[in-house]
């Protein structure tokens, strides 16, 4: 009798919790009544006849970088909203966690590329969390046009709008309209409601062009390998093809390859555990000499032709047969140098030693017809100076000919001339930001290939200096620490796990160690990570704290994250062909 009572009352009270299913809310006509109002938000008017709402239950997730596994019910949201006055289209989507997993949180997601949304991949990041998750179509045409297809109306003429909304105004729009909504769809009134954002790579970007502009849109913000100093990053794309033009040797893959592996299984004890994963970069570019690589000899067997459905189709290639070259070496070098002009001045820097340059920038192609590897020109480098500088509507650059290093110099400054108010996305002080109490998780792979670790290490020592330009070193890092810190992630490729570094960790837990830091003031000293690939699966590892750097000890057995100023400043370059500060 009295196990049966107790259930009883438990089932009520737990209906009455639950009053509000899914179902009851979910639909076109709730959701038209939780609109923002005309006049929310000067100039955007939504249409509330574009409402299309539809429950979706028992949805799984797996395998993801960026979120746990995870099994969730959502109410998916599309609506549209026009410009007044100019008769455009933008379509925003969210979808909504279920009443009762409803946690006050609303999540901004970005894109990737020249995307300005990932698809449906970053939206059960919120929801998985409680919260409300966003992304916008930009106004592109739909949410799967991309920026680069429609910033042009013709050759010359610039569709100005859509590089505004890819800058960060779609982004903004979004993630207001997107708050509001929440707040209205759940009736909150003077509940707080906390509001986040996570992206990678161009996501990455648009996180940090809404942190330098809008200091209270967001509680915390994650940013990865952010895609900013727009003009320089792209163009970067193109120097390991122009190095290898300039000294008149495409190297075979699998030679770079080979110098790769040697490169990691050389540096990967100099962190102090021999475990495939270079933690220390740093120690590698000051401790290993490419040149130790020469003569070491290499195999790779022979491959079919593919189709890459992003970028060019690769020929059939025969096995690759040889013994690391002095040329080869050669060009590596060069490459991890960075960009120089002609004057042999620093105009910008490279990846990190360990990190697959041969794989995406240094790729070379087979000709049959000449049994050679020649040069396989890189498309997001060439991409950028074809349709963004000279303005023609075409996806590469026709030829590399006489493109020299101070090409590629003049194109970053005249990148970053057009593009300094959307695309670059550098200004270094963030006081808005850090007085609304902001909080912001910024991680980049220690090896990533698209791009340079070294980017994010120059912006969070721009924003030190010009907010505690006049504080020491350590001081101002720990008061950045407060509220901005950066991780470097060790082995992981671009936004990624990296195949070369299996058993490097991935930091897959980043929204939860926000919203700990956010909501219940918990400072990420380290950031949690979890190694999601090889034989480790699963092992949780600690990443340290910039400017802080991992040391294993005791034969691999502790891990510390220690002060090396000589590794600092290794990740520190002076610009000296360009006049200009650049953040
Ligand atoms: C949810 O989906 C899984 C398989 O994806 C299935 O086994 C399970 O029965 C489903 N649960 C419900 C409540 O529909
Ligand atoms: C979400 O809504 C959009 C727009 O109606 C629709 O295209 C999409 O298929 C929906 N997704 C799911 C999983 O129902
Ligand atoms: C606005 O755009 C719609 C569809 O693109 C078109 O039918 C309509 O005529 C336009 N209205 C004005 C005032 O330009
Ligand atoms: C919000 O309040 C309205 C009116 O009381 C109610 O019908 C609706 O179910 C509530 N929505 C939620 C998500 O609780
Ligand atoms: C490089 O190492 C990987 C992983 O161990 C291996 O699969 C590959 O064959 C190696 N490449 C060369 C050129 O030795
Ligand atoms: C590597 O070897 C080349 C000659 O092949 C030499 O010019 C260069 O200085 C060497 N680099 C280093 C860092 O030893
Ligand atoms: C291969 O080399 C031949 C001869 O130089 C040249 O005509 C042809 O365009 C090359 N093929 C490719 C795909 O570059
Ligand atoms: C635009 O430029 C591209 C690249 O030069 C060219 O292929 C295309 O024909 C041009 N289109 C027009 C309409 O001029
Ligand atoms: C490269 O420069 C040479 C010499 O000025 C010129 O003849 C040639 O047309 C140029 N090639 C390209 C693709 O601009
Ligand atoms: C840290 O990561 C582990 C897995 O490596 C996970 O179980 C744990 O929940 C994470 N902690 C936080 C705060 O998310
Ligand atoms: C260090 O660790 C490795 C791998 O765990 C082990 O094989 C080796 O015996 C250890 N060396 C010492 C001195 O403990
Ligand atoms: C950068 O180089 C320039 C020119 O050599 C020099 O004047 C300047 O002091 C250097 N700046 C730093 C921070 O080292
Ligand atoms: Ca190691």
């Amino acid at each position: 009798m009295r196990s049966t009572f107790y259930a009883l009352t438990t089932a009520a009270s737990a209906a009455a919790v639950r009053a509000v299913s899914l179902n009851d809310v979910c639909t076109t006509s709730y959701v038209q009544a939780s609109m923002p109002s005309d006049d929310f938000y000067l100039g955007i008017t939504i249409d509330p006849a574009s409402v299309l709402a539809n429950p979706v239950t028992n949805t799984s997730v797996r395998g993801q970088n960026d979120y746990p596994d995870a099994t969730f019910d959502y109410c998916n949201v599309t609506f549209a909203y026009t410009h007044n006055g100019r008769n455009d289209t933008v379509h925003v989507r969210y979808w909504l966690p279920t009443p009762e997993k409803f946690q006050n949180r609303y999540l901004s997601t970005g894109g990737g590329g020249y995307a300005i949304n990932s698809g449906t991949r970053s939206l059960p990041g919120g929801i998985i969390y409680g919260a409300v998750a966003g992304a916008t179509d930009g106004g592109f045409g739909s949410f799967n046009t991309n920026f680069n297809q429609v910033f042009l109306i013709q050759n010359g003429t610039i569709n100005w709008e859509s590089l505004f909304m890819f800058g960060y105004q779609g982004i903004h729009e979004m993630s207001v309209l997107g708050k509001e909504f929440t707040r209205l769809f759940f009736n909150m009134s003077d509940t707080k409601l906390y509001s986040y954002y996570q992206g990678c790579s161009e996501g990455g970007r648009e996180g940090w062009s809404q942190v330098q502009r809008y200091g209270n849109q967001f509680d915390g913000v994650i940013t990865g390998a952010p895609a900013f100093r727009f003009s320089f990053q792209q163009v970067q794309h193109l120097y390991s093809n122009v190095v290898e033009q300039t000294m008149s040797y495409c190297p075979p893959p699998c030679e770079l390859e080979k110098i790769l592996n040697e490169t990691i299984a050389a540096c990967d004890p100099m962190d102090g555990l021999t475990d495939g994963v270079v933690a220390r970069t740093d120690l590698c570019k000051l401790n290993f000499n490419v040149n130790s690589t020469i003569g070491k000899p290499y195999y790779c067997p022979a491959t079919e032709a593919s189709m890459n459905p992003f970028g060019p189709q690769s020929p059939a290639a025969p096995a690759q047969d040889g013994i690391v070259s002095a040329m080869g070496a050669a060009v590596m070098s060069e490459i991890l140098a960075g960009l120089h002009d002609l004057q042999g001045r620093q105009v910008y820097f490279s990846y990190q030693p360990a990190a697959d340059v041969g794989s995406v920038d240094a790729a070379t192609q087979y000709n049959a017809t000449t049994g050679q590897w020649e040069l396989e020109i890189n498309q997001f480098g060439a991409e950028f100076p074809e349709r963004f500088l000279m303005l023609l509507n075409a996806s590469t650059l026709p030829t590399l000919d006489n493109v020299t290093y101070d090409t590629l110099k003049n194109w970053m400054i005249q990148g970053w001339q057009m593009y300094e108010d959307t695309l670059h996305t550098t200004w270094p002080d963030l006081t808005p930001f850090q007085q609304a109490g902001g909080k912001v998780l910024h991680y980049h792979g220690e090896s990533d290939n698209s791009i340079p670790t070294a980017s994010s290490v120059r912006y969070h020592e721009s924003v030190r200096q010009i907010m505690y330009g006049n504080m020491n070193f350590n001081d101002s890092q720990a008061a950045l620490g407060d509220w901005y810190r950066l991780f470097l992630v060790p082995g992981a490729a671009h936004c990624a796990p990296n195949p070369e570094q299996p058993n490097g960790p991935f930091p897959q837990t980043n929204l939860a160690v926000l919203i700990d830091w956010v909501e219940r003031n918990s400072t990420p000293t380290t950031l949690n990570a979890t190694v999601l690939q090889g034989e480790n699966t699963g092992d949780n590892a600690q990443i340290c704290a910039w400017p802080l750097r991992p040391l294993w000890t005791n034969n691999g057995t502790d891990m510390e994250c220690v002060y090396d100023q000589a590794s600092i400043n290794s990740w520190m370059y002076n610009f000296t062909a360009i006049k200009m500060p650049v953040y």
